[in-house]
C-alpha cells in the first residue's frame, strides 16, 4: 500500500439545517481514532485543527435557514480546500453536508489549477440537488450538488468558476429524492444508482463503471460520503432517518472498490450528529469506512480465490 499525506481538516458546520448537532462531529472521529487509525495503516496524517466560518454582511434569509453563516463556510472551505488538495489527500470531518457547498467547488478549482478534470462520487440517501428556490424545507444541506454542477439561483454565494459537469457526478444510495430533484436531475447526465438498483444488480456495478471513466479521464476523484447512505440501523447517528440504506458489507466493498481503484483525491465525511449516536458506534463506523478506504483489508485476499 502506497502511503499517503493525509490532512484532517475539522468543519463543525451546523447551519446547513434546523437540527442542531453536527458540530460535534470532527472531534466525534478524533474520539473514535481516526488520525491514530489512518497511521496504523502507515499513513501520514496531519490534523489541522478546525475551521471557522468567515462572517459575512448578507442579511438572513425569510425562507433558507441560516444564510449567511452557510455562505460564509462556503467561502472558507473553498479557501481551504484549494490549499490544502496540492499537500495532501484532504478529508474534512463534518459537520453537515452544506459544507460541499465550499470543499467541492474548491477542490474543483484546483483540478482547474492543475489541468485535470474532477469527478465527483455522492454517497447518500438523497441526491442533494435543490436550489435555495426550490428547497420547501429551507435546509441548505440539501444543496450542494445544484451548486457545484453549476445550477443558477445561488446569488448569495460565491460565483462557480469551475462546475463539475454532470456526467462526472455518480449518486449511489439514493431513496428520498423531491419531486423538483428529480426532475431537474431528469435534464442531467449524472449517473444514479438508487437502491433498487442496487438491489437489482448490486452495488459493484454501478461503481466499476463510473471508477472506469474516471481512470480513463485521469481524473481526480471527490468523494463525499453522507452518514445517511448508510442503513439508520447500522449509523443511528443521523438527523432525520430514511430505512433501506447501504448494509455494512456494501458500504466496505464501495470503500475497498476506491482504495483498489487509486484515484480518491479528496474525501468529506458528512452529517454525523454524535448527539443522536448510540455509544458511539456511528463514529466508529465512519473511522472503518475510511480506513478501508485508506487501505485497511479484513485478511489479505488469496493469490487463487474461489471463483
Ligand atoms: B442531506 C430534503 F426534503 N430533500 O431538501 C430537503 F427530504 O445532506 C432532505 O442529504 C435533504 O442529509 C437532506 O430538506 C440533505 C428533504
Ligand atoms: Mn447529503
Ligand atoms: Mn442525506
Ligand atoms: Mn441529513
Amino acid at each position: 500500500m502506497t502511503p499517503q499525506d493525509i490532512l484532517l481538516i475539522g468543519a463543525p458546520v451546523d447551519s446547513g439545517k434546523d437540527r442542531k448537532g453536527c458540530i460535534m462531529g470532527p472531534d466525534a472521529y478524533r474520539t473514535a481514532r481516526l488520525a491514530e487509525t489512518l497511521v496504523e495503516l502507515g499513513h501520514n496524517v496531519s490534523d489541522l485543527g478546525n475551521l471557522t466560518a468567515e462572517n459575512t454582511d448578507i442579511s438572513e434569509h425569510d425562507h433558507l435557514v441560516a444564510l449567511p453563516q452557510t455562505v460564509g463556510w462556503t467561502r472558507t472551505l473553498q479557501e481551504a480546500a484549494k490549499d490544502a488538495a496540492p499537500k495532501g489527500l484532504p478529508i474534512f470531518l463534518g459537520g453537515d453536508h452544506s459544507l460541499a457547498l465550499g470543499t467541492v467547488t474548491g477542490i474543483a478549482d484546483h483540478a482547474a489549477d492543475v489541468g485535470r478534470p474532477l469527478f465527483v462520487l455522492w454517497l447518500d440517501a438523497h441526491s442533494d440537488f435543490h436550489t435555495p428556490q426550490s428547497t420547501a424545507s429551507g435546509n441548505l444541506h440539501g444543496t450542494p450538488t445544484a451548486y457545484f454542477t453549476g445550477r443558477t439561483g445561488f446569488d448569495a454565494f460565491p460565483a462557480v468558476n469551475n462546475p463539475v459537469p454532470t456526467e462526472n457526478v455518480c449518486m449511489i444510495g439514493l431513496r428520498s429524492v423531491d419531486p423538483a430533484e428529480h426532475a431537474a436531475l431528469a435534464d442531467t447526465n449524472v449517473s444514479i444508482a438508487d437502491m433498487r438498483a442496487i438491489d437489482e444488480g448490486g452495488i459493484r456495478a454501478p461503481l466499476a463503471e463510473f471508477l472506469a471513466k474516471v481512470e480513463a479521464a485521469n481524473g481526480l476523484l471527490h468523494v463525499s460520503l453522507d452518514v445517511d447512505f448508510l442503513d439508520p440501523d447500522i449509523a443511528p447517528a443521523v438527523g432525520t432517518t430514511v430505512p433501506g440504506g447501504a448494509t455494512l458489507r456494501e458500504a466496505h466493498l464501495v470503500m475497498e472498490m476506491l482504495h483498489d481503484s487509486q484515484r480518491v483525491t479528496s474525501l468529506d465525511l458528512v452529517e454525523l450528529n454524535p448527539f443522536m449516536d448510540e455509544r458511539g458506534k456511528t463514529a466508529s463506523l465512519m473511522v472503518d469506512l475510511t480506513a478501508s478506504l485508506m487501505g485497511r483489508r479484513v485478511f489479505d485476499r488469496p493469490t487463487r480465490a474461489f471463483t
